[in-house]
């Protein structure tokens, strides 16, 4: 009998999704929303924590990967060569092993989760060379296959099994050499090979009890699912110092779906989250307005549109690779090089209840874009001479100097990661829209936004959902000591508002919500 209700549970547990282990990303205290904090020092994630992440609402961090990798000086030390591991060794351009288990520490005691970048698809490139020009001098050899301080040698890649020329892979329409040729010459790891699978799972588990939270799983579609469902089925629960007991480590898959290849996402939402890169990409071109798209399109934005089941999505504007031209996405994809609709998009992403979503936080490089093509979509973070990172410093305004962009720190975009807290399980409600780019939408009685990308006013009276009373918009200010350092909203007894957005306005939108009421 007691089997029985189990097995129930199980059932129902899996057919909502509910409770699906790697699905649940363990965010505190209600907060919905992660930041990818590129290339920073986990010393310096570790004081961003303390000072700002924990106490304006943000759930956890994306850090990027740990693992040792190779020291790439043509170009010199771009960002990329973070994806090219040489061993399992905890330490890179972020800092030591010390420094990332006293970063996790400090994350997790102001409730601020980790996850991790696992690069687990491959090693460094072929043409990688030999010696220890390495992050932390661990000898390789990557003609020879051989990384002893795994160690991995030939036999844990896949060359044999790969039936292209190059031995990269070159034709995505084929899923054999998708998963079992070499992603732009790098060794590609045979995870079929229980030497491999227990290697990985290792270096994992080892994350997993220093307190990680999770993982960003890199380059998921040139993995077989059933290889990664034996992995995942490995890893430890999350570390009882910090999660509930039986908490599986949250999971997001990085695959670049945007229809019209073989391999599909949703061969992998049943081991976790999976990157919806269709949300940035679409999102940017109708918030640019390409091919006649307009704002009040976006009222069926979700599934409608062909994207992932919300439960599953992890959801981003941009990302490390699409606002420098690398992976996919396109043309459409808005960055903070194009501030003001970024911020756009950002508001409406984190006010719409579709996914879960991740707030990029980027560096400045020297953009030079040459016939559609970034020469210098390469270079790394902010460093000094000798190559090693620069810390993040702190403005006076609260912004980030040295060209570490945080966009994080952005007020418009803190405010609405906090609106997105506020508004949390809250249904989509009270759209309305003129039919072209003037929407607006509430979340059930807990939050309002509207936005103007036309080219002209909007002047409206719009049904909020709210309580009477006044509200301080979020975009343009905030509410601080009882007054409001922006925009005022006056909801009426009958839940309606009158809202007035230029389209000249520094931020064409406006946004308010039960905890920025007077
Ligand atoms: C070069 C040639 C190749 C040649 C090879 C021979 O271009 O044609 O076969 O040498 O050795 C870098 C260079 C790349 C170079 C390669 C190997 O850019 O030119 O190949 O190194 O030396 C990042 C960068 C890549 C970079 C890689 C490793 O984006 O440019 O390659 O790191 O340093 C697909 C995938 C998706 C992937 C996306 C970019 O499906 O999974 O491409 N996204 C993830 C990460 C991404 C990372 C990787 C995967 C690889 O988000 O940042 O690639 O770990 O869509
Ligand atoms: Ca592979």
């Amino acid at each position: 009998m007691k089997m029985k209700m189990k097995m129930k549970m199980y059932i129902l547990a899996v057919a909502f999704g509910i409770g699906l282990a790697q699905h649940n990303s363990h965010t505190k205290h209600g907060r919905t929303s992660i930041v990818h904090l590129f290339e920073w020092r986990w010393a310096d994630i570790a004081q961003e924590c303390e000072r700002y992440l924990a106490p304006n609402g943000y759930g956890g961090v994306q850090i990027s990967p740990p693992s040792e990798n190779i020291v790439v000086t043509k170009p010199w030390r771009p960002w990329w060569e973070r994806y090219q591991p040489v061993s399992h060794n905890l330490c890179s351009r972020s800092g030591t092993e010390q420094e990332l288990r006293d970063m996790i520490t400090r994350c997790n005691a102001v409730g601020v989760n980790i996850y991790v970048d696992a690069v687990i698809n491959h090693m460094c490139s072929a043409g990688g060379g030999e010696g220890r020009h390495s992050t932390c001098g661990s000898y390789f050899n990557a003609s020879k296959e051989e990384f002893p301080s795994v160690p991995f040698s030939e036999k844990d890649f896949n060359d044999k099994k790969c039936k292209t020329q190059s031995g990269n892979i070159e034709n995505y329409q084929d899923i054999y050499q998708v998963r079992d040729c070499r992603l732009v010459g790098l060794l590609d790891l045979a995870h079929r090979r229980e030497h491999v699978r227990g290697k990985v799972a290792n270096y994992m588990n080892a994350l997993i009890d220093m307190g990680v939270a999770g993982f960003r799983v890199d380059a998921c579609k040139h993995m077989w699912p059933e290889d990664l469902r034996t992995i995942y089925g490995r890893l430890h629960n999350l570390n009882t110092a910090w999660f509930p007991p039986g908490s599986k480590p949250f999971i997001y898959q990085e695959v670049i779906d945007l229809g019209g290849e073989p391999i599909k996402a949703c061969e992998y939402y049943e081991m976790g989250r999976v990157t919806e890169f269709k949300y940035g990409a679409r999102l940017g071109t109708v918030i640019r307005k390409w091919n006649g798209e307009k704002l009040s399109d976006l009222r069926t934005w979700g599934e409608d549109w062909g994207f992932m089941p919300s439960g599953k999505a992890l959801v981003f504007v941009d990302n490390h690779d699409n606002q420098r031209g690398h992976g996919a996405g396109g043309m459409s994809i808005l960055t903070f090089w194009e501030p003001r609709l970024y911020r756009l998009a950002m508001g409406f992403m984190l006010a719409h209840p579709y996914g879960m979503t991740r707030v990029m936080s980027s560096y400045r490089w020297n953009r030079h874009i040459v016939k559609g093509k970034d020469q210098n979509d390469w270079m790394g973070p902010p460093s000094f001479p000798d190559g090693s990172t620069k810390p993040v410093p702190v403005t006076q305004e609260g912004g980030c100097g040295d060209e570490w962009v945080c966009e994080h720190r952005w007020h418009q975009i803190r405010n609405m990661v906090i609106f997105r807290n506020v508004v949390n399980g809250q249904p989509l409600c009270n759209w309305w829209d003129n039919r072209k780019n003037q929407i607006a939408f509430g979340r059930g009685d807990r939050g309002f936004i509207v936005i103007n990308n036309d080219d002209w006013a909007l002047d409206e009276t719009l049904s909020t959902g709210l309580a009477g009373g006044t509200y301080c918009d979020v975009i343009s200010g905030q509410k601080e000591g009882g007054r409001c350092t922006g925009k005022q909203v006056v909801v009426g007894r009958d839940g309606k508002a009158h809202f007035r957005i230029s389209n000249s306005d520094t931020d064409p939108f406006v946004a308010i919500h039960t905890d920025s009421k007077l």
